[in-house]
């Protein structure tokens, strides 16, 4: 039986979906995150060495990475469901939005969250305006250009294609739905770039989704 180690509020409810999506049996073990610093409790760590989630046990096999995760899943229990054929062009794409959401859509995501944390009551009051005027810059040159880039981008290619990796619904777009959320909570990504948009409303309201949403408890992305 599969094992889904689930964090509250985090990547690993792209994983619960995608089982749901396969109609694959799992359960699910729940962690919460530490309400003051949200890191996830040490008994994870006893499940993997980082002690991050998303974490799966199938027999004998640990897997760590939400993208090794969806991949081995897709691999393991599709029978060839939402991952286009080798040797194909939306296989490339497939492969190219799997790294890319992790990669390179991540980073500024989690640098802008952690700037805002340092900005805020985390950081002694003493030290708080330097903290500020740095996360103001740091913000300012560095990770707000890449992130409303590369959601000029994202929004250019979902002009091409429907899903990520051509017209299909693919495991791509379940992995790149994390990103896309993170930027819909703290990113500056709303309803003026309509195909991002409307990628969030349609997954939204797939079965599937809802169905991994009650599985996983409630789930209100880190702003
Ligand atoms: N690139 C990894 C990131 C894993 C990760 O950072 N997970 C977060 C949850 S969204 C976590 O476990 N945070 C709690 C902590 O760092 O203690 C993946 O995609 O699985």
């Amino acid at each position: 039986m599969i094992i889904v180690h689930h964090l509250n509020n985090s990547r690993s409810q792209r994983v619960l979906w995608l089982l749901e999506e396969l109609g694959v049996p799992y359960e699910v073990k729940r962690y919460q995150r530490d309400a003051k610093t949200m890191l996830a409790p040490a008994e994870l760590r006893a499940v993997h060495p980082l002690g991050k989630s998303p974490v799966i046990t199938d027999g004998d096999v640990t897997l760590a990475e939400s993208g090794a995760i969806v991949e081995y899943l897709v691999e393991r229990y599709g029978n060839g469901k939402f991952i286009p054929a080798p040797g194909t062009p939306e296989r490339l794409r497939y492969t190219y939005w799997m790294h890319f959401a992790e990669g390179s859509a991540m980073p500024p995501l989690l640098m802008k969250l952690i700037f805002a944390r340092i900005s805020g009551p985390a950081t002694p009051a003493l030290i708080r305006p330097i903290a500020r005027l740095i996360a103001k810059r740091v913000l300012g040159t560095m990770v707000t250009p890449n992130i409303e880039r590369q959601l000029d981008y994202m929004e250019g290619e979902l002009g091409k294609h429907k899903w990520f990796a051509g017209d299909e619904f693919s495991a791509a777009d379940i992995q790149m739905s994390f990103p896309l959320e993170a930027a819909a909570s703290r990113g500056g990504l709303t309803a003026s770039r309509p195909k991002l948009w409307a990628f969030l409303q349609t997954i939204h309201a797939r079965p599937a989704y809802k169905r991994g949403i009650e599985k996983g408890g409630p789930y209100a992305l880190l702003r």
